[in-house]
């Protein structure tokens, strides 16, 4: 302890003496005088960037944003300290070339965020369909003034050049033994402040960084350079990753595919044929919420009474990765895995995919999704290209005011009511079209509590007094929690569903019409909001304490059971009929696209789940992570333990096998995407063909 005063002591004194030092000597003036080319490279480099997210998005505390000036100053200095090593005469050259370089990264981003309201990525401007598509926008609108006045900074730059030059200003301040001298001291001032920018960092910087898809969020805390330098990274990473082994993987997909044996009728096959398809993407519904009540109060009366009437698969588990809904969309409509590193939305957009949505495409519907949000979320944009959706309907055609949002976007109740003459017209225009609406309103953190209406999550009982009277009691339960909060949402959410099925009954819209309703992923809930749901003590308002014997423990298996969401299918007539049936067998994303394809007469050779009516009592759910589920067992491949579900142990083969058959599964996913497998398979039979021929 001692020794620490000592210590801060003798810093206090060194720090005091050398304050003292700068000031006597004057040495900032010097240190001015002595840089002024380098002090201007970094003012307009430095000032181009905060302009740019003045020009994009008008919030004080975001383009004031320290986070994002201490990135941007670490990058511009450090690139800079460089140019200390260029003799005087080049040294002009290096700070302009950098100069002019940031300020096209401002300028082409400016650009790009007044079309698309995000920021432009590396790896899109490799894609042809985008460049045409930037090509016709900047020509149709003309480059705005605001997007040309970065260029005033390397104009600034080659003034205060010239005027330093006229006054022999090199030759004066430049002693060549003092160069590296120079470089090192500025680096080191570029590295303290990038440690400092990191220190500022949060838990969710960090996770949004490496998803790398929320760009706003990441230029904001980050800052336009670090961005950009990242993007170009995750824009190089698929090409290195599908430079090796393409022949090992080509070999890998045609073993798995040669030996998979899929029975491709059964009694449901093309029982849809020639019906409209809407499927709902309801953002974090997991499936225990369904037919949970509250004081008598059903949480989700909507989706309940659609389980009911419909064909609802009741062990159906989600299988994202960090990709999440992005992740969700992909599995539903492909059949395939998320990818091992990046995300397929946004690292592999550019990769053949079967999908539900061109399957149908060829038997002529009309595909396009439906999401309030910024087009370029997730990269859908472009990777709906690519899944052979015709249409987005996205944040551009739908009204959003600040009134009308709840959480990320437009309120859920807003984006469907907005839909409906959208899903009229073309409801008019097609034979037959399949949609995807991707809701919102019930996405993490579920603050926005007041915007969801009324609904309690309390304990309300009445009680009897001795005189006779009675009263009511209220226990608080799961008021003020997450996963109360996020029972609100979900009612609302709910709600908004309920009221979409009506107006689209109203409408015509049901008529012939297969509705699909599935959860994207779970909702990322603490275990110990769980564990007061199941061990409420509303004497003492606490949870139970775990040597309780009324306990029960929600521990990490329940938790990982407790992710599944719901699946249904669902027609206007189904009640009472032979498909209105749940079924329990254990099934996940991938196994949605095999199971309604069949019903709707379509079939994808290289799908990796299977129709759930084909494997009744055998099949098996894996997960990215290499854990896996079946009616018996949860495998935790991590721990290498798993827990029974029928309370009756499984042997050491059966372990072997299904974790074989998980991590064969997941290898060959991954690289049908990164080795875009689907494309080549149909190039190398194209050249099968030739080569038959003689030609
Ligand atoms: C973004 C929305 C939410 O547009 O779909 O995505 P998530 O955070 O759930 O992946
Ligand atoms: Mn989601």
């Amino acid at each position: 302890m001692k020794r620490m005063k000592f210590k801060l002591n003798k810093f206090k004194e060194k720090l005091i003496a050398t304050l003292t030092r700068v000031k006597e000597e004057h040495l900032i003036k010097k240190y001015i005088k002595n840089n002024i080319l380098f002090l201007t490279y970094l003012l307009v480099c430095v000032g181009n960037a905060t302009l740019l997210r003045y020009f994009c998005i008008h919030s004080l505390s975001n383009y004031l944003s320290i986070k994002a000036l201490l990135g941007d100053l670490a990058v511009v200095i450090i690139v800079g300290s460089f140019g200390y090593l260029c003799k005087p005469k080049n040294r002009f050259t290096y700070y302009l070339s950098f100069t002019i370089f940031f300020t096209a990264i401002c300028m082409i981003n400016s650009v790009y965020y007044t079309f698309y309201s995000s920021f432009a990525s590396v790896s899109m401007l490799s894609l042809t369909q985008y460049v045409g598509a930037v090509g016709d926008a900047v020509v149709e609108n003309v480059i705005q003034l605001k997007d040309l006045v970065y260029i005033i900074g390397p104009i600034i730059l080659i003034i205060v050049n010239s005027k330093l030059n006229k006054n022999n200003y090199y030759k004066k301040i430049e002693v060549k033994s003092e160069r590296k001298k120079r470089m090192l001291k500025t680096l080191t001032a570029g590295i303290a402040v990038l440690v400092l920018f990191l220190v500022t960092m949060t838990s969710l910087d960090v996770s949004r960084f490496v998803k790398q898809w929320n760009k706003e969020y990441i230029v904001m805390r980050f800052g336009i350079y670090i961005y950009q330098s990242s993007d170009l990274v995750s824009s190089i990473q698929p090409k290195l990753n599908s430079m090796f082994g393409y022949d090992k993987a080509k070999k890998n997909f045609n073993d798995y595919f040669e030996n998979r044996e899929d029975v491709k009728t059964n009694e449901y096959t093309n029982i849809f044929k020639d019906k409209n398809v809407l499927v709902i993407h309801a953002e974090s519904m997991q499936q225990n919420v369904i037919g949970l009540e509250f004081n008598g109060q059903e949480v989700s009366p909507n989706l309940n009474k659609l389980a009911k009437e419909g064909m609802y698969f009741s062990n159906f588990y989600s299988q994202v990765s960090v990709g999440t809904s992005s992740d969700a969309e992909l599995t539903f409509s492909t059949s395939l895995m998320p990818t091992k590193s990046g995300t397929a939305f946004v690292s592999y957009p550019n990769r053949t995919y079967n999908s539900i949505q061109k399957l149908l495409s060829e038997k002529g519907y009309y595909t396009f999704s439906m999401h309030a949000n910024n087009a370029d979320f997730w990269n859908r944009r472009t990777m709906y290209k690519s899944l052979g959706y015709q249409e987005f309907y996205s944040k551009k055609d739908y009204e959003v005011t600040t009134e009308n949002t709840i959480g990320l976007g437009l309120s859920d109740m807003e984006f469907f009511t907005q839909s409906i003459p959208k899903l009229k017209k073309i409801n008019e225009e097609n034979e037959n079209w399949y949609g995807t609406m991707i809701m919102l309103s019930n996405h993490t953190p579920f603050s926005d509590v007041e915007k969801y209406g009324e609904f309690s999550v309390d304990i309300k009982e009445t009680i009897e007094n001795e005189d006779g009277t009675q009263e009511e009691v209220v226990y608080p339960y799961m008021e003020g929690t997450k996963l109360g909060n996020y029972f609100k949402s979900y009612h609302y959410a709910d709600s908004t569903l309920g009221n979409f099925i009506t107006q689209l009954d109203e409408n015509g819209l049901l008529d012939n019409t297969v509705l699909v309703v599935y959860g994207d992923h779970d909702a990322r809930l603490p275990r110990s909001d769980y564990n007061r749901l199941y061990n409420y003590d509303k004497e003492n308002d606490k949870t139970l304490d775990k040597d309780d014997p009324n306990y029960n423990d929600y521990d990490s298996y329940q938790y990982e059971l407790g992710r599944k969401v719901p699946f249904i299918i669902w027609t206007k007539d189904m009640a009472g009929s032979k498909y209105n049936q749940e079924i329990t067998e254990v099934m996940g994303m991938y196994d949605a696209m095999p199971t309604l394809g069949n019903m709707l007469g379509i079939y994808n050779e290289y799908q990796l789940g299977h129709d759930i009516f084909n494997v009744l009592g055998k099949n098996i759910v894996c997960f990215p992570n290499g854990n896996w589920v079946t009616n018996k067992a949860y495998y935790n491949s991590q721990k290498i333990e798993y827990l029974s579900l029928n309370g009756e142990a499984i042997s050491e083969e059966e372990i072997k096998y299904n974790t074989e058959y998980t991590n064969k599964l997941l290898d060959v996913s991954n690289d049908i995407i990164v080795f875009d497998l689907l494309t080549k398979n149909q190039v190398s039979e194209e050249l099968l063909e030739e080569v038959e021929k003689g030609i």
